[in-house]
């Protein structure tokens, strides 16, 4: 550690930053719950948003597996039938997210995004959702990123750290000189399990963990997070 400090100013350790993108970079969430109360309502099983909190940051399957867990149970149905579920929930999904448009980036990212390149920080995206690449296209930040990680090469969710780790690994940096930033109890840990410092947005229960709690996006800036790697 110390020979990579040397030649490095105090002021540029953090040197990427890596964003989740439900919940962080768009509030998509809230269309993920739209397709699965249409899913759990056909199978008569109750699901509410306290209950869609579970689901945050976790894969399509299991997300279909802890809606189960509320019903029949996550073995009730067959392999075959669970993917024709999971297949349902996306195409609901698709058609609801196709109404993004850049004004639903969440308040102050933006800002950061512009502040980040300006600062020639590295910027990575490590969403387990496979509509990825769809939304920040839709939210026209795409050039903004300069590694999104492919959520279909991931066979670890969150809270495994993989996908944090993938997006550090592809800029050549150590995970002390990143940060990432979540809305997910699971993200959190996902990010501390990749070796990083966590901000948390959201409320103080579920970002418990997190070394930085944020309660919204807008509270976001450079300097926070610098402060957080210093
Ligand atoms: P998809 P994130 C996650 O995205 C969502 O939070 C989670 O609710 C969803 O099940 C998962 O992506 C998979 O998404 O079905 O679109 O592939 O929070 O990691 O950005
Ligand atoms: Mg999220």
């Amino acid at each position: 550690m110390s020979v990579y400090y040397k030649n490095t100013e105090r002021n540029i350790m953090l040197q990427a930053v890596i964003f989740d993108l439900d919940g962080v970079i768009t509030d998509s969430a809230r269309y993920h719950f739209e397709a699965w109360r249409d899913i759990a309502s056909k199978l008569q099983i109750s699901f509410d948003e306290t209950y869609n909190e579970k689901l945050k940051g976790v894969s399509r399957l299991e997300s279909l597996n802890l809606i189960l867990d509320n019903g029949p149970g996550r073995d009730y149905f067959s392999k075959d039938e669970k993917e024709a579920l999971c297949t349902e929930k996306n195409e609901i999904y698709k058609e609801l997210i196709k109404q993004i448009t850049p004004d639903d980036l969440l308040p102050g990212i933006g800002n950061l995004l512009t502040e980040c390149k300006k600062a020639g920080l590295k910027i990575g995206l490590a969403s387990v959702s496979k509509n990825a690449p769809f939304i920040v296209e839709r939210l026209q930040v795409a050039d903004y990123f300069d590694h999104i990680a492919d959520a279909a090469k991931i066979t670890r969710s969150k809270p495994f750290p993989d996908i944090f780790s993938d997006c550090v690994e592809s800029f050549g940096l150590l995970p002390e000189n990143c940060v990432g930033v979540e809305d997910a109890k699971v993200g959190i840990e996902a990010i501390h399990a990749a070796g990083m410092k966590a901000v948390g947005v959201g409320s103080p229960d579920q970002m418990a963990d997190a070394d930085l709690i944020l309660s919204g996006t807008s509270e976001l800036n450079l300097q926070k997070l610098r402060s957080l790697a210093d």
